[in-house]
């Protein structure tokens, strides 16, 4: 019997049995806040990018709530902010964000060279199709230098990091409000302007976007501290014993970027609309839920979807509909789908791979 066929007779068995389970909330578990969304209206024009945010687009969009830490707003508040904005048109995506930053520093100058290892860097994370497989990851830094890459799945799932990949017409440039690159005195800020050709998306599945649509996205920021002493002397060195931080837009709850279901969302939205309030994304709990119960399938294959705690408050319309695992080959598979009293689905496979469907 096939890999395949297996998945399907256990699916269809489940199918079956009617296996449809309220979820409850565990005792005393905190309700998580959950991942942002942020509009991005249709620019009236593009903007220059030069690094300055005083193109006119730029004020048709609202800046981002301050960055959080990486693990969520109960950890200490960043110690310098950080806030994007979002426009799009028909070419692309652009980018603005600012980085309050007392020491503007840089020191790599080659394309694809790992930012954040050296830099204070600033970062896109973008999966257009928001099935957590195929996504984008841009870093670059205070020098305007890039990386690029592309991730097959998150590392968790044993994805691959292309950095082969290009945002081909990629255009990046950074506002410095201070001095780059001397450590004597104290900085005020950095600003970013990005732009990304929807032409260059095609592999992560994007393509021009449609008012209305959804896309999953996340942003981050590497801070190292440099050591004072050596800041007086001149010299940029990382504190010894302080890891980097990460700060980021929408918490990821632990020090790692690539769970890409629990990241933010961007919203394209007409030109006038860029101040609105967003419709509501009653998909992102049942996402984030979904990579909760996927994370923890993949240390133990015996958990079980029906009784599966996770901190993460699945909302009452959403329900454990299917559950399906088999072993075959040595490799253990999976699907959890759950359905929402409208029928749309959300699933989640071995893979990780996130799918959305309508059910009959
Ligand atoms: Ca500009
Ligand atoms: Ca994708
Ligand atoms: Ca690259
Ligand atoms: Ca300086």
């Amino acid at each position: 019997m096939s890999r395949f066929i297996v998945i399907v007779c256990l699916v269809s068995c489940a199918c079956v049995a009617g296996l449809v389970v309220a979820m409850r909330v565990p005792e005393g578990a905190p309700a998580l806040k959950g991942p942002f969304s942020q509009a991005a209206p249709k620019a009236i024009t593009m903007p220059m990018i030069d690094g300055k945010l005083d193109d006119p687009c730029w004020a048709q969009a609202v800046w981002s709530d301050p960055f959080v830490d990486i693990e969520g707003a109960e950890k200490p508040k960043p110690l310098y902010a950080t806030r994007v904005k979002m426009v799009w048109d028909d070419q692309g995506l652009y980018i603005a964000a600012r980085l309050e930053e007392p020491h503007l520093q840089g020191t790599l100058k080659y394309h694809d060279s790992y930012i954040f290892h050296a830099d204070n860097d600033f970062e896109v994370f973008i999966d257009p199709d928001g099935d957590c497989h195929d996504y984008g990851e841009l870093e670059l830094n205070a020098l305007g230098t890039t990386w690029d890459l592309l991730l097959t799945k998150p590392y968790r799932n044993g994805g691959r990091a292309l950095d082969s990949w290009e945002i081909k017409g990629l255009r990046v440039a950074i506002g410095v409000e201070g001095t780059l690159n001397n450590p004597t005195d104290t900085d005020t800020a950095w600003t970013v302007e990005i732009a990304i050709p929807w032409r260059s998306l095609g592999e992560i599945g994007g393509g021009v976007p449609r008012p209305g649509d959804r896309w999953r996205i996340n942003f981050s920021r590497v801070e190292w501290q440099w050591d004072e002493a050596a800041l007086k002397q001149g010299k940029y060195v990382k504190k010894a014993n302080q890891p980097e931080a990460n700060w980021v837009w929408s918490s990821q709850a632990e020090i790692n970027m690539h769970l890409p279901d629990r990241w933010g969302s961007v919203v394209f939205v007409n030109a006038g609309d860029g101040m609105k309030p967003l419709p509501t994304d009653d998909t992102a709990m049942p996402r984030m839920w979904l990579g909760r119960f996927h994370q923890a399938w993949l240390t133990n294959p015996q958990t079980d979807a029906n009784r599966f705690k996770s901190p993460i408050v699945l909302p009452g319309e959403w329900q454990v509909s299917q559950t399906a695992s088999a072993t075959s080959g040595g490799h253990r598979y999976s699907v959890v789908t759950l359905r929402h009293t409208d029928g749309r689905t959300l699933s989640i496979d071995h893979t990780g791979r996130i799918g959305a469907g309508k059910a009959p």
